[in-house]
């Protein structure tokens, strides 16, 4: 693969440039011909600005098409992208500008649009091997400091195409995609298995059930996240009749209830197919294609992917809870300019330790049981209290906080902030929750915890840690009743 994954990519959509690409509804649809054109056009305006080979290319942008032709031109340039949350901050954009020092940072759709569309096309596609650098995707940690991830084009491709044979994508497929496209599911999973099958994808520009609901019956697969169908769900149209096309409901980023997975299937008559992957190994496991899809389980290690779960003492067991492991050519080189984290993330015989814990049965079929650190995943993205406590903290009012992941109808897991005012200011406790929203101002809105509980004290163990599985089960129902 000497032109990366963009050359792979090309290869394949080679054969159908007339062939309908990205269609966004009430538009025409912009066939792989004029994406690959339009990519030519981003990769020349990039190199107008001076990005070459191994560049880090910033991007906050909304979903459009543009945005995938700058993502594409990234890649054929050789570059690396670096695609950011819209909902970040500028304080938070700031600091991932800091940390990849990227050549370019691209903030103002309109001014790229109108960039690309004076740029003099760039068609080549630079040469790069399976371990060149192809994007970074930001990952908070657990110091509340967020780790590059880095990828590469090897990843990119292999993971590629793993997944567009092990989902079976055809030609005829229409890939319906109300997902963001600043991260690996939305923009590398989504459309690199598009793009590999030469299919089509109905772009909305996000999730809204209702949308969703109505494109529905032109598509023949779907992928989401649990949120995306819990939320279908309460519609009722949502049945059997506008599925008839879909061959395959695809769920990820959030563990789907097994409950969920029921009444998905008892409406719809699909069995949803749940995979489990992430930022720095792309997928990992997925429940067949052709076979018992189960619900509650993520299914097999796909193909030259290996999977292990190991005790305390590093040993790898089956039918018993421990820590995930994986190994392959999915899995990234590590966090960018951070060795002190990659070696943390890595086994000495050189597994990445996903900070999953889960349990393999005999046949190799996992099951997540949860994480080792208290990281939220809300609605599909990563929430890390310890970045939310320390922001609490800071305010003159608190005396101390602590922010756990509480199950949520919507969300599936929420942030609820316990919060110990600082004494003297209770008589201010009714204005708290808006002081602190205040308070939290640098950091995006889907971090911010959906509900404040003022209490006394925080509970604690002997050595004074406080213990949020105590928290975590005392407050269990917050978000339910
Ligand atoms: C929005 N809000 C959220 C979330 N999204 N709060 C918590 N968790 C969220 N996920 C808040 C906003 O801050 C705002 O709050 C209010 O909800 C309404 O915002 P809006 O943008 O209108 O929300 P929405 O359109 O309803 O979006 C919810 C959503 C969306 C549909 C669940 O977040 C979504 O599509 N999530 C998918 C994420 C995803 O693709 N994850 C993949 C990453 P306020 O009113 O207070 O301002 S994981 C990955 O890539 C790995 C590799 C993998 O395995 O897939």
């Amino acid at each position: 693969m000497d032109s990366g994954v963009y050359g792979l990519l090309g290869q394949r959509f080679g054969r159908g440039m007339d062939r309908p690409f990205l269609r966004v509804p009430g538009e025409a649809a912009v066939t792989y011909g004029e994406m690959d054109a339009r990519s030519a056009q981003a990769a020349g305006w990039l190199a107008g600005q001076g990005v070459s080979v191994g560049d880090r290319v910033v991007a906050q942008i909304p979903k459009s098409v543009d945005a995938v032709a700058l993502y594409l031109g990234v890649l054929r340039l050789g570059a690396v992208y670096v695609p950011l949350n819209t909902a970040y901050t500028s304080a938070e954009v700031d600091w991932f500008v800091g940390d990849a020092e990227p050549a370019v940072v691209v903030l103002d759709e309109s001014a790229m649009t109108a960039g690309l569309d004076a740029a003099r096309p760039l068609r080549s596609v630079v040469e790069r091997q399976p371990d060149h650098l192809a994007a970074l995707v930001y990952t908070s940690g657990t110091t509340g400091r967020p780790k590059g991830a880095m990828l590469t084009h090897g990843n990119l491709a292999c993971n590629a195409l793993t997944l567009n044979e092990a989902w079976a994508f055809q030609p005829d497929d229409v890939l319906l995609h109300a997902l963001p496209i600043f991260h690996v599911h939305g923009l590398m999973v989504a459309l690199h298995t598009a793009m590999l099958s030469v299919c089509e994808v109905l772009f909305l520009e996000r999730f809204d059930a209702a949308e969703v609901l109505a494109r529905l019956p032109e598509a023949t697969v779907m992928m989401g996240v649990p949120t995306h169908y819990s939320r279908l769900m309460r519609l009722e149209g949502f049945a059997a009749a506008a599925c008839g096309r879909i061959r395959l409901l695809i769920s990820g980023s959030a563990p789907m209830t097994a409950s969920l997975h029921r009444d998905v299937a008892g409406r719809t008559g699909c069995e949803v197919l749940e995979r489990y992957g992430m930022s720095e190994a792309l997928m990992i496991t997925s429940n067949p294609y052709d076979g018992a899809r189960v619900a509650g389980t993520v299914g097999f290690a796909l193909p030259g992917i290996g999977v292990r779960v190991c005790a305390a003492d590093g040993r790898p067991v089956v039918g018993q809870v421990g820590m995930v492991q994986v190994q392959g050519p999915n899995v990234g080189p590590g966090y960018w300019r951070r060795p002190d984290a990659t070696a943390e993330s890595r086994t000495d015989d050189g597994w990445f330790i996903t900070g999953d814990v889960g349990r393999l049965d005999a046949g190799g079929r996992l099951t997540l049981e949860g994480r080792a650190g208290d990281m939220i995943i809300s609605g599909g993205l990563n929430v890390y209290p310890v970045e939310i406590e320390q922001a609490l903290d800071a305010h003159p009012a608190v005396a101390e906080s602590a922010v756990v992941g509480l199950r949520h109808p919507d969300l599936g897991e929420a942030a609820a902030a316990f919060v110990v005012a600082e004494p003297g200011t209770a008589a201010d406790v009714d204005e708290l929750p808006a002081a602190l929203a205040d308070t939290l101002g640098d950091l995006a809105r889907f971090k911010h915890p959906k509900r404040y509980v003022f209490v006394e004290s925080l509970p604690r163990n002997t050595m004074g840690k406080v213990l949020k599985a105590e928290l975590r089960v005392r407050h269990g129902r917050l978000f339910l009743d």
